[in-house]
């Protein structure tokens, strides 16, 4: 113990933190999915948790914890390190898994099938690319470029872009729709993987088309340089876009993923758009002790059969009928 006592310690939620992300991402590279989920929501609630933590004992108190995690949580803090696992940051399997990963589209099981096809190098992957589906290809293509993350000021002026188009083509679109950057942006990051734009429009007609018409235009203009699969209409009303852009030659090429929702599902479809993957993942796994279903465009009791969707167009609304506190979203980066 240094010598102010608890108050001067430093608490030690990061370094959890740290540790548990790093099993996490050998668990993943390995694909055992038991344990990725379980590292995973015992992650995100010590991401949650607001107390500072000192010792193991104050462990017992962040839900998700395992027998087996908390073992490992106490090793780390005992000792400073996890001796069953030091071998991970060396670990070349794991690394190089790390590294096929790294190209869009391609996830641990792919990984894994193309490192038993002696796939080491992202140049093995270029030579080889009959092993490739046409998504992973185009993922390649670009690697060098989507590795790198978009600064904040460049996801607003790519954002500028789009709206700048989809009010040209829409009557009064600068009344009627309403564009804006979710995903890590909303949540307040620097840096950004992608730009994700969520669209809706406010007049009360349909938003059928949009999603088509915005894309087309974009592609017209150069702007929306390919396509990642088909444009997505899905059952229940939202459409969607999945591709790659570039605001100009000056800068790097971008994914970038178009939501259009109708109105009365914003709340539910913004509060899924903000994220994190794993805050939401966390949300839903509450909604669902409360009785709860919930998703990107709505929310039901489980135990209504005729599943009755729950308006809600705001997503405060949705804390509230949760009895959840609200999180702003750079609380929910987690
Ligand atoms: N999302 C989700 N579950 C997934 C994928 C996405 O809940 N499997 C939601 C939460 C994400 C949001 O969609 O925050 C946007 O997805 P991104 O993959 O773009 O992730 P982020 O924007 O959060 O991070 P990044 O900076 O890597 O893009
Ligand atoms: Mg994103
Ligand atoms: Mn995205």
């Amino acid at each position: 113990k240094d010598q102010g006592g608890e108050g001067k310690q430093k608490p030690l939620n990061n370094e959890i933190a740290d540790q548990l992300d790093r099993l996490l991402k050998y668990y993943t590279t390995q694909g055992d999915r038991g344990r990725m989920f379980g590292y995973k929501r015992a992650l995100t609630s010590l991401k949650l948790f607001n107390e500072p933590i000192y010792n193991i004992d104050q462990i017992d108190k962040v839900p998700n914890i395992g027998d087996g995690i908390r073992k490992k949580i106490k090793e780390f803090i005992d000792d400073g390190i996890i001796k069953r696992f030091e071998f991970i940051d060396t670990d070349e399997k794991h690394n190089t898994l790390k590294l096929i990963e790294s190209v869009w589209g391609i996830g641990p099981k792919n990984a894994q099938k193309l490192y038993d096809k002696k796939i080491r190098t992202i140049e093995d992957l270029r030579k080889n690319q009959h092993l490739l589906t046409d998504m992973q290809k185009i993922g390649l293509k670009y690697h060098e470029d989507f590795i790198e993350k978009i600064p904040r000021k460049e996801v607003e002026q790519l954002l500028e872009r789009v709206k700048q188009t989809a009010f040209k083509i829409f009557q009064d679109g600068e009344k009627h729709l309403q564009i804006q950057a979710c995903g890590s942006f909303r949540r307040g990051r620097d840096f950004c993987g992608d730009i994700d734009v969520l669209i809706t429009r406010t007049d009360g007609k349909s938003i059928e088309g949009i999603n088509e018409k915005v894309v087309v235009q974009l592609e017209k203009e150069g702007f929306l340089k390919e396509r990642l699969g088909a444009l997505r209409k899905s059952a229940t009303g939202s459409e969607g876009y999945q591709g790659i852009c570039q605001l100009d030659k000056d800068h790097k090429f971008r994914r970038i993923d178009l939501k259009v929702y109708p109105a009365d599902q914003y709340g539910y479809a913004i509060l899924y758009f903000t994220g994190s993957g794993n805050f939401n993942v966390n949300m839903r796994t509450e909604a669902l002790k409360l009785g709860y279903s919930l998703s990107d465009h709505g929310m039901h009791k489980l135990k209504d059969s005729k599943k009755k969707n729950i308006p809600c167009l705001k997503e405060e609304d949705i804390f509230t009928l949760l009895n959840m506190p609200f999180k702003a979203p750079n609380e929910r980066d987690v």
